[in-house]
């Protein structure tokens, strides 16, 4: 669906003066607001093919209608997040859910609406219908060497695809482990899966990286065998300098200090992909900064401190990507929202003062360690956030121009109301 650019126009119009008067305050009270917003207008976050259609829990999905239908109108919708936000320039393939049969073309119309292709996600925590071997009991980790040998050669597959459309990374779920004690040796489950990561990883062409992706239990509840960050490092550390630990969010145990899990994977160099969302209990695809921003601030914070401590590049030397797909709201919608919730904390955290912090925490003043952050945290950054995408020609506010311009209706009609995407 195409945006007009009269409709962006007449909206911003709208919005413009109110806009004005919030961004003068925030721009007289920071001294750094000119360069905030240009690291904003530079700084994307890619949006998983997986994420477009309504999630489902094992309970039940309730389609909202509309959704994409291919891998085409899926790279459609994520071209109008683009258009309406400018911070969703990239796109995260699942293989097999979304093959690319038409390489080129996919290509060519995701560079149409500014897209490019991020790290692609492999897939062994499901049978598909015309595999040999089943991963019933885990896939690298397997005891059969058969079976290990298929989820290698998906992997390599993925890696081809990836290779056509410009993608450089790889990133590896694995969903194996065990629900019962006794069922795993959990030795042998790790040396299995070295050893596939080890296959996996010589497939890589120079320029590619492969992130182990971990998380602490789901669909497995007894073990996983990429449980924790710890684990992910290990194999990691031990596959070479192309492999890095991917933290997802929704992926620790209750109440985890995952902003200290990303300082120290910085420190080390470790660090290279990161999946956003929220969650409350145990579920890892509630809208990013719906439930802790303050925490997404926190590990922002971290984020933005160990990569400069480390001179990387904030846009080009992290795969950013939203990793949620929420069962009751509009996930078009719900994308924006997430987008908006990451650029407010990025924007926070390019505010803390670094130079005033290390000297509370040089001088043991706890209060004012936390003064610092708060400050900066309770600061109503949403101005120079829709000033950045003001000026890149998208939309002041995305969420009320999508229900303005009636963007779900639209492609229902366009789509139907009973398409189910390809996803969980
Ligand atoms: C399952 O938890 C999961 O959400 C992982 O986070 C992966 O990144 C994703 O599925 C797709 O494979
Ligand atoms: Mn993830």
């Amino acid at each position: 669906m195409q945006v007009e650019k009269y409709s962006i126009e007449n909206h911003n119009e709208r919005l413009l003066k109110e806009h004005q008067r919030r961004l003068n305050y925030i721009s007289a009270t920071v001294n750094n607001a000119e360069k905030i917003i240009e690291q904003l207008q530079a700084f994307q976050i890619a949006i998983p093919s997986w994420a477009l259609g309504t999630g489902g829990t094992r309970f039940g999905r309730f389609s909202g209608g509309g959704e994409p239908r291919t891998l085409e109108e899926k790279i459609e919708d994520i071209g109008l997040l683009h258009a309406l936000n400018h911070s969703s320039g990239a796109v995260s393939l699942h293989i097999p859910w979304d093959i690319p049969k038409n390489a080129a073309h996919i290509k060519a119309l995701a560079a149409q609406q500014g897209l490019r292709f991020d790290a692609m996600n492999s897939n062994t925590f499901q049978d598909q219908p015309e595999q040999k071997l089943s991963y019933k009991f885990g896939s690298l980790q397997n005891v059969n060497k058969d079976i290990r040998q298929q989820a290698i050669d998906h992997n390599i597959e993925v890696i081809q695809y990836g290779v056509e459309l410009g993608s450089t990374s790889l990133t590896v779920w694995l969903s194996d482990g065990s629900c019962f004690p006794g069922q795993l040796n959990f030795r042998e489950a790790f040396q299995n899966t070295l050893g596939g990561l080890q296959d996996i990883y010589k497939a890589l062409p120079a320029d590619w990286k492969i992130f182990v992706e971990y998380k602490a239990y789901e669909p497995n509840f007894y073990s996983t065998t990429v449980g924790d960050w710890g684990q992910s490092y290990l194999y990691a550390t031990k596959l070479g300098p192309k492999a890095y630990t991917l933290v997802d969010l929704g992926h620790h145990l209750p109440n985890a200090n995952i902003e200290q899990i990303v300082a120290l994977l910085l420190m080390e160099g470790k660090l290279g992909g990161f999946h956003f969302n929220d969650s409350k209990y145990g579920d890892d695809d509630l809208t990013t900064g719906s439930i802790k921003p303050y925490q997404l601030f926190l590990i922002f914070k971290e984020l933005v401190e160990g990569m400069d401590a480390r001179g990387m590049d904030h846009v080009s030397d992290m795969g950013w990507m939203i990793d949620a797909s929420h069962n009751v709201k509009d996930p078009l919608e719900d994308l924006l929202q997430s987008v908006e919730a990451i650029m407010l904390a990025y924007a926070q955290a390019l505010l803390v003062d670094k130079k005033t912090l290390k000297a509370a925490q040089q001088n043991n003043d706890v209060v004012a360690a936390q003064e610092i952050l708060q400050n900066v945290f309770r600061m109503d950054m949403r101005p120079l956030v829709a000033e950045a995408r003001l000026r890149a020609g998208a939309v002041l506010d995305p969420v009320a121009f999508f229900r303005e311009e009636k963007i779900r209706e639209k492609l229902i009609k366009h789509r139907g109301s009973k398409t189910v995407a390809t996803g969980l």
